[in-house]
């Protein structure tokens, strides 16, 4: 399995990241590691962790699954969390320091699921606050640019909250203690209707192949993956890298994933730089 990416992260790409906040990056990770992430989904999936559930179960009993923060428990994530070219990847297109580990988070829906990932962006949930985030979206198989993660380039740039969708609404099943967030206080706007006018937005997606991958800004605006066709599923494994500007902040709204109790635990304080077992440094520029 390939420690460096298989393709080297160019300056055009680099550039794109920084202007658009999302750039496709293809033929990065090499087929062991895909098996190697499918055969730690196929165990995530019997051995859900606590935070797991299914986000939604449609008449034909059609599933979208998702679970968070895996990586201690299933081994193929760890190793690759440690080991894969993603730190690397997220260093090169941050012009980091340094890079933490965030969290880990997978998406499975089966074969025609119609269901679409609600807009939003990712940071003004989290439990840390910073610019300098990179999320980088796998499927784990083939995706055609109709069924895949959509994105608004240049949207990581807003600086209003806007009124985020509440991901802990998504629970056909009742599950108890989801993760909820409410920003009807806090919002400035609401969130733009951005399939009102995809191509106001200037929407994008692409065709990918496993192996490929998207970097994104976290505060960049996506959404809409899925409307699958009946013999399609799709299996995306996603991991979160903090770059140098990062530190913990507990927002008032609600956070999902919250990491207040675990950060606590572990004697984190807002302002405090991720670090330590939960938050691991996996790559620091002296040392490459
Ligand atoms: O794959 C999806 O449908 C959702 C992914 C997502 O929202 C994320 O990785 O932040």
């Amino acid at each position: 399995m390939n420690r460096a990416p298989l393709t080297a992260v160019t300056s055009h790409q680099i550039e794109t990241f920084a202007r658009d906040g999302v750039v496709l990056l293809p033929n990065m990770f090499d087929s062991g590691w895909i098996e190697h992430l499918r055969e730690g989904l196929a165990t995530n999936c019997k051995n859900p962790t606590a935070r797991a559930r299914v986000w939604d179960r449609d008449e034909r009993g059609r599933t979208v699954f998702y679970d968070s923060q895996a990586w201690q428990q299933v081994e193929e994530y760890g190793n690759f969390v440690f080991e894969s070219p993603a730190a690397e990847i997220a260093a090169a297109l941050l012009g980091a320091s340094k890079i933490n580990f965030y969290f880990d988070a997978v998406f499975v829906r089966s074969p025609g699921t119609q269901f679409e990932t609600p807009w939003h962006q990712d940071e003004p949930y989290w439990s840390v606050e910073g610019f300098n985030t990179c999320s980088i979206w796998m499927p784990l198989v083939p995706v055609k640019a109709e069924n895949a993660l959509c994105f608004v380039p240049r949207s990581h740039l807003e600086t209003k909250v806007l009124k985020q969708y509440n991901f802990g609404d998504l629970n056909p099943d009742s599950q108890v203690a989801v993760d909820s967030v409410d920003f009807d206080d806090a919002a400035e706007e609401a969130f733009p209707d951005i399939d009102g006018d995809r191509k106001k937005w200037g929407v994008v997606s692409w065709n990918m192949q496993p192996g490929d991958c998207v970097a994104f800004n976290s505060r960049t605006m996506h959404g809409g993956s899925g409307k699958l066709p009946p013999d399609q599923g799709l299996e995306v494994f996603t991991t979160k890298w903090l770059g140098d500007d990062v530190k913990v902040n507990f927002r008032p709204y609600g956070m999902d994933p919250d990491h207040t109790t675990v950060m606590t635990a572990a004697g984190l304080v807002p302002g405090d730089r991720p670090e330590g077992d939960l938050y691991p440094r996996i790559w620091t520029a002296s040392a490459n």
